[in-house]
């Protein structure tokens, strides 16, 4: 059964198409630099938000037409495996991503969870198989049930940290047996409401724990793909551990699991954190942590995490700037971690959605292409430091000062005063935009 029978497979043609279902900037096999579109945006879609989820939010029922999960259950699970592939093969991505509750049901006990699971993972395996749809990465949902209420491995009860580890075991044998090429822990529980009742040295101790167990279970298993922490400041929890880049890398250091984990950043956990998505690329960047990038957009005027599907092109080119400097994702990809607005009720929607999302990261990674090629940021960034390519600037790169020395060169010296011309760069970025086809 087709459940998008009225939807072919989404074209490139061009910025000139009135054509709502097909790309205007996503062309696939179009090289920009040494790579083609498609191999440098990995593109992958969220499993939870584009098939799983139906609309409700906290004052509402569910809005959303989505007839593969009418029936329930395991049967809608299994309608769901195919209406998914049919969109993945439709769109022309060649990713996608999961929580385990969103591809089966949980059972009544947890071995009943394991064996739903088993039976969808066998389904998505063989269509894996026949398309060649990959598996960017799965993480175990460990937020939604009352179990996680008071965390997950940050739990001050020990018989939740078990239950949350045996979900990750299970969920990296299913990494392990779909190949993916990453595994990701978004940390939703793992905080704190209160200082009155938390030990927060105990739970950030035993969160790593509970880290390095598995890693050791991986290794195990022989599972090769890349962990990633997915930082987020708030929502649901008050205070998160892994508020943003900065503090997930800290975490890392402090517990000598710098080596092992990258992150997955989110557009809107950035904005969240009052940072810009490219401040959180970019720190991860220079850091050597960038692994992944889960691709959406919030709402300035709403603080919440709205998970639009992204249209802002001057965000995208920012973004994949960050990207192209970073040499790529590596195993990472662009993951829409993104959802049609409840209104948008209507299977065609969720094209419509991801279509926007393309079209907005291959635009954007056209201008920044551009923007590099030019070297227009660079060359004015190092005539900003060109202060440190001699004279006392140098000395102190190179180790030659003290205090003393600069006290004396401070005495010796009038200070220039120079601009630094934000304006005018802004006006060259939009020129680079509108210009960039
Ligand atoms: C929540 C969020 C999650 C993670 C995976 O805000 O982003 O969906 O991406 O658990
Ligand atoms: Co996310």
């Amino acid at each position: 059964m087709a459940y998008f029978s009225q939807v072919g497979n989404i074209q490139f043609e061009g910025k000139d198409s009135k054509n709502p279902l097909a790309f205007k900037y996503y062309d696939p096999n179009a090289v920009i630099g040494d790579k083609t579109m498609k191999e440098t945006l990995r593109f992958a879609v969220a499993y939870w938000h584009t098939f799983t989820m139906n609309g409700t939010d906290p004052f509402g029922d569910a809005t959303m037409i989505r007839p593969w999960n009418d029936r329930g259950g395991m049967e809608a699970a299994k309608a769901r495996v195919e209406a998914a592939f049919e969109f993945f093969n439709k769109l022309g991505v060649e990713y996608f991503t999961f929580h385990d509750i969103d591809i089966a049901p949980e059972g009544d006990t947890l071995r009943e969870t394991y064996k739903n699971l088993d039976v969808i993972v066998a389904r998505i395996k063989e269509l894996m198989k026949a398309t060649g749809i990959k598996l960017l990465w799965n993480t175990s949902n460990l937020f939604a049930h009352p179990r996680f209420m008071r965390g997950a491995a940050t739990s001050p009860d020990a018989d939740v940290f078990a239950y949350a580890a045996a979900k990750v075991k299970k969920g990296l044998e299913i990494a392990k047996e779909l190949e993916a090429e990453n595994f990701v822990f978004w940390g939703g529980r793992e905080g704190y409401e209160s200082l009155l009742f938390t030990d927060m040295k105990r739970e950030l101790d035993n969160l790593a724990r509970f880290y390095h167990m598995a890693l050791d279970y991986a290794k195990e298993i022989g599972f090769e793909g890349q962990f990633l922490i997915e930082p987020k400041p708030k929502e649901p929890m008050k205070h998160q551990y892994d508020y943003d880049v900065a503090s997930a890398y800290a975490f890392l250091q402090e517990y000598g699991l710098v080596d092992h984990f990258k992150v997955n950043i989110e557009a809107n956990h950035a904005t969240l954190a009052g940072h810009t998505f490219e401040h959180e690329l970019h720190y991860a960047r220079i850091h050597g942590i960038l692994g992944s990038v889960d691709a959406n957009q919030g709402d300035l005027l709403l603080g919440w995490d709205t998970d639009e599907f992204p249209y802002d092109i001057y965000t995208t080119t920012l973004a994949m700037m960050e990207i192209l400097k970073n040499g790529g994702l590596g195993k990472g990809g662009l993951n829409f971690d993104a959802k049609v607005r409840r209104t948008s009720i209507e299977p065609v929607d969720l094209f419509f959605g991801h279509i926007v999302g393309m079209d907005s990261f291959a635009l954007g990674l056209k201008v920044a292409h551009r923007l590099l090629e030019d070297r227009v940021l660079e060359s004015f960034i190092e005539e900003r430091y060109k202060s440190y390519s001699d004279g006392i600037g140098r000395e102190i790169l190179e180790g030659k000062t003290d205090f003393r020395r600069l006290e004396e060169h401070a005495m010796n010296t009038d200070i220039q005063y120079r601009s630094d011309r934000l304006e005018m760069l802004r006006g060259i970025l939009n020129q680079y935009i509108k210009e960039t086809e």
